[in-house]
C-alpha cells in the first residue's frame, strides 16, 4: 500500500488516538495528536509526531469542538481528519466541515452517516433493501399497527442508539407510560422525541459485520463479531467468529450487511448490528457509522489492517481483491474499565501508579494509559482493551484469560479479575451466553478480597518519601510488584 497522504490528524485521545498514530508510523504518514489541557502528558500526545492543545476538559471546550480541530489542522497541514470514535465520529456536520475546509474525511459520505442516524428511516431503507427488520412501527397511534407488532414490545427512540432511551412493554397496560417516558428522554437527550415500536426480542445475541467500501463501487463484508457480553449496554467481552454463526449463516450475514451498506451509499468501515434470537433468524438494528472499539477481534480473527484500510480507501485507492471473508482462527477482547465491580460497576479516578501490559503468543493490547496518567471523571472509563487470538475458540479465550493475570494496573481500580471470572464461567466457556446473561449473573462477587489493600500499599508506595535514594520505596515498605502484591490469589 502507498502513502494515501502525508500528515495526517486525530481527532481524539486514548486508546483510539494510540491505535490510529502507530497506522500512520507503519504506513510513513506525519501525525497530529490533539490534546485537552487535562491531556497534556496522555500517551497519545507523546506518540504523536505533532500535538496540539486544543483547550480544557469538557470535551465542548476541546475534542468537540470544530472549529479548534480545523484550526489545529490548519496550523500542522495535516491533510486529513480520523475521528476515531465517539466525539465527533458519528457528527455528518464535522464531516461536511472538514470536506468544505478541503480536508479528506476518513470516514463514511456524510449522507449514511445522516441516512442511518435516523432510525426509523434507516429501518425503512433497510426493508426496501430486503434486509430483515424486526417487526415493528412508528405508526404508533394506528391501533391496527401496533396490535401487529404485540408483545413483548419495545418502545425506541429514533435519534437513539445504543440502546439509550429504550423502553420494554410487557403488556398494553403499560405502552402509554412507556411511550410518554421514552418520547420525554429523547426530546431532552436528542432534541427528537420521535420514537417507535419494535417487538422485544428474547434472549438475542448480538451479532454485528463488520463491513468496508471504496469509492469504486466495491463493498465487502470481513466477517461478524460476537457482542453479547454487555452490562448496562456497555460492552465487556467481544469476538471473532461468534459461536453462533456457522459458515452458511455467515454468509448470510454478509450479503444482508452489504445490501444495507449500499442501500445508503456506504463507503469506508462501518458496521451493521444485528439481534440474532435463538431460533436463527435475524434482524437488522442499526448501523454505526464509523470504526467500533471492538475492531481488533476482527483484525486479528481475518490478518486485516482496518484502520490502514481507511486511509487508503479515503485517498480513493481501491479495496485489495484479496480481502478475507472466512476466519483464519478466532480473537477475543477484553475491554479493561476504571470501575469498581464491587461497588455496582461505580467508575473509579485516580493516578495510575504502576502499569504492566501483558505479551506473549496472539496477545496484543491497545491501550491508552501510562505511568503517571490521570484517570479523571471527563472521560470514559475505558483505559485499554486486551485482544488474544488463537487458532480456536478456546485457545484465544485461555490466552486472553493468561495476559489478563499478567496485567497489572495499581492506583485505579479496574474490572481485570471481574474480566477472568467472565472468562472462567461455564455458559461463556460453552459460547452459550446471550445478551442477559451478564445481568442475570452475579459474577460481582469478583475482587479478590485483598485487593483494596494492595491498591492502598501502591499508593503509600509511590507516595513515601524515598529514604536516603533519589527512587524506590522508603525503608520498611516492600515493593507491592516484588512482593508479588499484585497477583490473584487464585
Ligand atoms: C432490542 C432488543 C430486543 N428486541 N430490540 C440494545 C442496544 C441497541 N442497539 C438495541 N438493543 C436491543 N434492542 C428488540 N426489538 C434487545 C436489545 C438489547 C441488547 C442488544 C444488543 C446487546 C445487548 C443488549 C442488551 C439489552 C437489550
Amino acid at each position: 500500500m502507498s502513502r494515501p497522504f502525508r500528515k495526517l490528524l486525530i481527532a481524539n485521545r486514548g486508546e483510539i488516538a494510540v491505535r490510529v498514530i502507530r497506522a500512520c508510523k507503519a504506513l510513513g504518514i506525519g501525525s497530529v495528536a490533539v490534546y485537552s489541557e487535562q491531556d497534556r502528558d496522555s500517551r497519545h500526545v507523546g506518540l504523536a509526531d505533532e500535538a496540539v492543545e486544543i483547550g480544557p476538559a469538557p470535551a465542548s471546550e476541546s475534542y468537540l469542538s470544530v472549529p479548534k480541530i480545523l484550526a489545529a489542522a490548519s496550523a500542522t497541514g495535516a491533510e486529513a481528519i480520523h475521528p476515531g470514535f465517539g466525539f465527533l465520529s458519528e457528527n455528518a456536520g464535522f464531516a461536511r466541515a472538514v470536506e468544505a475546509a478541503g480536508l479528506v474525511w476518513v470516514g463514511p459520505p456524510p449522507s449514511a452517516m445522516e441516512a442511518m442516524g435516523r432510525k426509523i428511516e434507516s429501518r425503512e431503507r433497510m426493508k426496501g433493501a430486503s434486509v430483515p427488520v424486526v417487526p415493528g412501527t412508528h405508526l404508533i397511534d394506528d391501533e391496527a399497527e401496533r396490535a401487529a407488532v404485540g408483545f413483548p414490545a419495545v418502545v425506541k427512540a429514533s435519534s437513539g442508539g445504543g440502546g439509550k432511551g429504550m423502553r420494554i412493554v410487557r403488556g398494553p397496560g403499560e405502552l402509554a407510560e412507556a411511550l410518554a417516558s421514552c418520547r420525554r428522554e429523547a426530546e431532552a437527550a436528542f432534541g427528537d422525541g420521535t420514537v417507535y415500536l419494535e417487538r422485544y426480542l428474547e434472549r438475542p445475541r448480538h451479532v454485528e459485520v463488520q463491513v468496508f467500501g471504496d469509492c469504486h463501487g466495491t463493498i465487502v463484508a470481513i466477517g461478524e463479531r460476537d457482542c453479547s457480553l454487555q452490562r448496562r449496554h456497555q460492552k465487556v467481552i467481544e469476538e471473532s467468529p461468534s459461536p453462533a454463526v456457522s459458515p452458511a449463516l455467515r454468509a448470510q450475514f454478509a450479503e444482508a450487511a452489504v445490501s444495507a451498506a449500499r442501500a445508503v451509499g456506504y463507503r469506508n468501515a462501518g458496521t451493521v448490528e444485528f439481534l440474532l434470537a435463538p431460533d436463527g433468524q435475524f434482524y437488522f438494528l442499526e448501523m454505526n457509522t464509523r470504526l467500533q472499539v471492538e475492531h481488533p477481534v476482527t483484525e486479528e480473527a481475518f490478518g486485516v489492517d482496518l484502520v490502514a484500510l481507511q486511509l487508503a480507501v479515503a485517498a480513493g485507492e481501491r479495496l485489495p481483491a484479496d480481502l478475507p471473508s472466512v476466519p483464519r482462527g478466532h480473537a477475543m477482547e477484553a475491554r479493561i474499565y476504571a470501575e469498581d465491580p464491587d461497588a455496582g460497576f461505580l467508575p473509579q479516578t485516580g493516578k495510575v501508579l504502576v502499569y504492566r501490559e501483558p505479551s506473549g503468543p496472539g496477545v496484543r493490547v491497545d491501550s491508552g494509559i501510562c505511568e503517571g496518567m490521570e484517570v479523571s471523571v471527563h472521560y470514559d472509563p475505558m483505559l485499554a482493551k486486551v485482544i488474544a487470538r488463537g487458532t480456536n475458540r478456546d485457545e484465544a479465550r485461555r490466552r486472553l484469560a493468561a495476559a489478563l493475570s499478567e496485567m497489572v494496573v495499581l492506583g485505579v481500580q479496574t474490572n481485570i479479575s471481574y474480566l477472568r471470572r467472565v472468562l472462567d464461567t461455564p455458559e461463556f466457556r460453552a459460547g452459550e451466553a446471550d445478551t442477559g446473561f451478564l445481568e442475570r449473573t452475579p459474577v460481582t462477587l469478583s475482587r479478590e478480597p485483598d485487593d483494596g489493600v494492595f491498591q492502598a500499599a501502591a499508593r503509600l508506595f509511590a507516595s513515601a518519601p524515598a529514604a536516603g535514594s533519589s527512587a524506590g520505596p522508603a525503608a520498611g515498605f516492600p515493593d507491592p510488584i516484588a512482593a508479588g502484591a499484585f497477583r490473584m490469589a487464585s
